[in-house]
């Protein structure tokens, strides 16, 4: 990692207006999963099937945020935060993804959006945080077309309700991340492992930010629409650069990043032959018009950053897949996750987006970055990757990328998807047991850089 000054008052100045936030989702939270007439999500029977989270966590209790919403609140107050970004738990308003409303899950995030506003905090929920209602994946879930007209709904619903209070809006989280773990390999829930057969996931999922966009639209007139993408630099090891490396970082390159990205900001999917799609439909999946709705055009692309990825050509290309994922040659300090810490791979992406997409590009907010540690409260390892990373963002503004705010991932020790409770990625650690929330260094840091950063 580079060194980088962590006093607060040291840190490069973000442009006047910039937005500090700080983010979290449902069913990392909430916990509640039974109450106020709240459905199953895919979450909630995924947890229970053996083996498939560590040391069979659940998100039953979690952080109890559905009881804990003031404290909370207060907690962001401290740190004056100006945004917060939480996710709507859809079966929490529609127990069976469509048709019935669940008036107390609406009641649940109406008064979250009060508390926040009270506290001169800008609610920007996220719809789609993974916790799909088990109802639509008995469907078939996101390979199944219907299930995009149903999140339309479900944005309709939720935005019918909070939109006199909520101007910025995120459809999805990270669609690359839910079809990849959930249905290609499924190691998180819906745990389906279709390989390449999941692809017409991503095409659903485009197709629901698209609807939802226009249903936002629609009950929201100065709505603002943002999709966050799980993004990452690709990079070749040194001793791994030939044509078929190449070859490899490419292909990986189109299935991480170009894949959500390139149909969104330019109305057409990449070259996906290396994946063996040759067909533009699909094989009837892509419709005639699904990619004019997909390009709506959107107020902001949401970039959540942890770290690059190194490839090489695969070992076994018989396997499946034109890539191997692979370890860098460099030493890096490791996150609790293993996962390096490459503070500028944020500036190499945020520059590469802008050269890949030009003018098409439209404003960038890093809509997660942060990591985990080993449980406890002193945490300079969390402020020094915190001030390594946002003077990237700095470093990438300086070179003419239009970045508006900045959510550190997460707000909360939480309920880390397969890792159960054993990945902590808080500015504020969680007793698991009592609930009780302790804010850590890390926090006073991002308290005092956030003071320091306005005018
Ligand atoms: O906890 C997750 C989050 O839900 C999605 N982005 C990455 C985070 C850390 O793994």
């Amino acid at each position: 990692m580079t060194s980088s000054p962590t006093d607060p008052t040291r840190l490069p100045l973000l442009p006047p207006g910039f937005v500090w936030g700080a983010s979290t989702a449902a069913y990392q939270i909430e916990g509640a999963a039974e109450e106020d007439g709240k459905g199953p999500s895919i979450w909630d029977t995924f947890v229970r099937r053996p083996g498939a989270v560590r040391d069979g966590h659940t998100g039953e209790v979690a952080c109890d945020h559905y009881h804990r919403l003031d404290e909370d609140v207060a907690l962001m107050r401290g740190l004056g935060l100006d945004a917060y970004r939480f996710s709507v738990s859809w079966p929490r308003v529609l127990p069976a993804g469509t048709g019935k409303v669940e008036p107390r899950g609406l009641d649940f995030y109406d008064r979250l959006v009060d508390a926040l506003l009270d506290a001169g905090i800008q609610p920007t929920p996220t719809l789609f945080h993974w916790d799909l209602p088990q109802a639509l994946e008995d469907e078939g879930g996101w390979l199944n077309r219907e299930t995009a007209y149903r999140f339309a709904e479900f944005a309709a619903v939720t935005a019918d309700r909070l939109g006199d209070r909520v101007e910025r809006w995120i459809t999805l989280n990270e669609p690359f991340v839910h079809m990849a773990f959930g249905y290609a390999f499924g190691v998180h829930a819906p745990g389906r492992a279709l390989m390449l057969d999941a692809l017409p996931v991503a095409h659903h999922q485009l197709l629901g930010h698209g609807l939802a966009t226009a249903a936002l639209r629609a009950a929201v007139p100065d709505a603002r629409v943002l999709l966050a993408n799980n993004c990452t630099p690709v990079r070749l090891r040194p001793d791994a650069r030939s044509d078929g490396d190449a070859a490899a970082a490419a292909a990986y390159d189109t299935l991480h990043n170009r894949l959500f990205n390139d149909p969104v900001l330019t109305g057409a999917y990449p070259d996906l032959s290396a994946y063996g799609m040759t067909d533009p439909g699909w094989g009837g999946v892509v419709r005639d018009g699904d990619l004019e709705i997909v390009s709506a055009p959107l107020d902001g692309l949401g970039v959540n950053y942890y770290n690059p990825s190194w490839v090489t050509a695969p070992a076994d290309p018989a396997a499946g897949l034109p890539f191997d994922l692979a370890e860098p040659q460099e030493t890096y300090r490791r996150t609790a996750f293993g996962w390096p810490v490459v503070p500028e791979g944020l500036t190499e992406l945020l520059t590469g987006l802008k050269d890949r997409y030009g003018d098409a590009l439209p404003p960038v907010w890093i809509t997660e970055n942060g990591c985990s540690l080993p449980a406890g409260q002193r945490d300079p390892e969390r402020v020094d990757y915190l001030a390594g990373h946002i003077t990237a963002v700095a470093d990438a503004v300086a070179r003419g990328v239009d970045v508006r705010g900045y959510f550190t991932w997460s707000l909360l020790d939480n309920f880390e998807w397969a890792e159960g409770y054993h990945q902590r990625f808080g500015l504020v650690e969680v007793d698991f047991a009592t609930g009780r929330r302790t804010p850590r260094t890390s926090f006073a840091w991002y308290r005092d850089l956030i003071a320091s950063q306005r005018p």
